[in-house]
């Protein structure tokens, strides 16, 4: 879609600070970071929201998740095989929920205890 953001980013369109890369997904630092780390994980095929993917492409959801979970790992927020010292993953969806971007993109989130209820 040539007026996605992100589908732009991925098409080298539109400079990307990116942390890590698969045949299917692309992270990037975010522009206006809430967090120490602050990096949001996309597919490079266009699907407006993580319900949509889930429902025509759930490897594609699964790729998703496993990039999100690499990106936490190298950004020093879990080892391998735990959860030490922790992070989050947020998905905006729909107007009430805050989603600006319509293109599925998973915020990973690190760096500094995390509050709960979200704002
Ligand atoms: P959301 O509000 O959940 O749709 O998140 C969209 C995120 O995208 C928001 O945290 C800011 C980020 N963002 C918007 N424009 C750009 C951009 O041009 N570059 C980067 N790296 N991030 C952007």
């Amino acid at each position: 879609m040539s007026d996605c953001l992100f589908c732009r980013m991925v098409a080298g369109e539109i400079p990307a600070d990116v942390v890590h890369e698969t045949d299917r997904t692309l992270a990037f630092r975010d522009i206006n970071p809430q967090a120490p780390t602050h990096v949001l994980v996309i597919p490079k095929e266009h699907h407006p929201t993580v319900a949509a993917v889930a429902q025509v492409d759930p490897d594609l959801l699964s790729a998703v998740v496993r990039a999100a979970a690499a990106v936490a790992v190298q950004e020093g927020l879990a080892t391998e095989d735990g959860v030490e010292p922790g992070y989050r993953v947020v998905t905006n969806t729909g107007p009430a929920a805050g989603q600006t971007v319509h293109h599925l993109h998973l915020h990973v989130l690190g760096g500094r205890p995390m509050t709960w209820p979200p704002g």
